[in-house]
């Protein structure tokens, strides 16, 4: 099949999700055609199936806005007519889904019928979709695609408790790589960042208000009265200056290092014992999927998918958003023996594993076989 794939080439969780996705496409022999506004960043290797197209926005005195919607629905409706395009497939429904029903509407006067595929995220839904600002475009153009999934159980019934959504929603989880995120030994990494065998807790998101990652501060500052421990900080964004400062008001900045932004995040997982996710809300958690790849037990709020993905008392523990005392008090339980330490790390690995890619993706063709056949007979 030929798809394109739109989507945030930043950091973002529903980026990565989208170029994992094209990348494992493209080795199961599908041509995949990325068009987004830069490189996606995680398109870093080179294969016959796999095109970028970008989306150069024209630069106006005129513009304080500058009009990327028409910019990306004009290069879609060029890349589907002269690529030969089976597919769209966006990711994350503002502006893309939209965006791409203009597309498919302007492909339609040169007598293509295109079927859009839309994947709902997270946020696009939970937090930004449903601002009134944007909930009538987001409800019409989730209606009008001609497929439509969600990451986990928990946004399709967000999606159709703020929406009033009259098309079928299929649920797709987020799925893992195992051969790039798996427990390497980095003995000597562990050496440096714990001198004295502390044990090492990590968080690594996009910084934001919903990550909650002041939580995170005090979590660790309640671990570390009980159990020597250092904390990594992965990630930047509007809140890393927050933390910073609660980190200095608490005292306990020798303990924690703000690494900012970094590629190889599972070097870094391979050498943690627990991974916090504090989220406010959290609509899969691809990052916590990450790192129990990676062998590493997850502390998490129970807020959105989180329950779908991290197994009360297995792969580690939920509690409440903001019962820093709960999360704290079973971050503890899990770190203070060895034994039950490494069990907690044995289970993680086994509840990554039902997220594998080879499991996962497969899903996605079906469901694009499906949509295009539907678009075929008229819908
Ligand atoms: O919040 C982020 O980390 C970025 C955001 C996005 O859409 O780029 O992530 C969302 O999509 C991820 C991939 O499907 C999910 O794993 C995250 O849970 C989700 N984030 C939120 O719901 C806050």
């Amino acid at each position: 099949m030929k798809i394109g794939i739109v989507c945030y080439p930043t950091f973002g969780g529903s980026g990565v999700v989208a170029t994992e996705l094209g990348k494992a496409l493209a080795n199961k022999g599908h041509q995949v055609h990325f068009i987004t506004y830069s490189q996606p960043a995680r398109l870093d290797f080179f294969s016959e199936n796999l095109f970028y197209h970008e989306v150069a926005i024209a630069q106006y005195p005129l513009f304080d806005f500058p009009p990327y919607e028409t910019a990306l629905a004009s290069k879609l409706v060029d890349v589907v007519r002269f690529e030969n395009l089976d597919l769209l497939h966006v990711h994350y429904a503002i502006p893309h889904a939209s965006v791409a029903f203009l597309a498919k509407q302007i492909l339609a006067t040169y007598g293509i019928n295109i079927p859009v595929v839309t994947t709902l995220h997270g946020t696009d839904i939970t937090l930004v979709g449903k601002d009134k600002s944007f909930s009538p475009v987001v409800t019409f153009s989730i209606n009008q695609s001609d497929g439509v999934t969600t990451v986990s159980e928990s946004l399709k019934e967000q999606t159709l408790d703020y929406f009033t959504i009259n098309n079928h929603i299929e649920v797709i989880p987020n799925f893992i790589d195992l051969q790039r995120f798996h427990n390497k030994n980095h003995e000597h990494f562990k050496k440096a960042i714990a001198p004295n065998n502390e044990r090492i807790v990590v968080h690594t998101s996009n910084f934001r208000k919903v990550k909650r990652v002041d939580d995170v501060v005090r979590i660790f500052h309640k671990i570390i009265q009980e159990i020597p421990s250092k904390l990594l900080l992965v990630g930047d964004g509007p809140e890393r200056r927050k933390a910073e400062e609660l980190a200095r008001e608490l005292g306990i900045t020798d303990c924690i290092r703000f690494l900012g932004k970094q590629d190889a995040i599972e070097e870094i997982l391979s050498i943690a014992d627990l991974f916090i996710m504090p989220s406010g809300s959290e609509s899969f958690g691809l990052a916590a999927l990450e790192a129990m790849a990676c062998k590493v037990p997850v502390i998490s709020s129970n807020t959105g998918g989180l329950p779908e993905l991290n197994v009360q008392g297995f792969s580690g523990y939920l509690s409440d958003v903001g019962d820093i005392d709960d999360m704290a008090s079973k971050a503890i339980h899990i770190l203070t023996e060895d034994q039950v330490l490494q069990q907690f790390k044995e289970n993680a690995l086994i509840r990554a594993q039902d997220f594998e890619l080879s499991k996962i993706v497969p899903h996605y063709e079906e469901f694009y076989e499906k949509v295009v056949e539907k678009v075929k007979k008229g819908n």
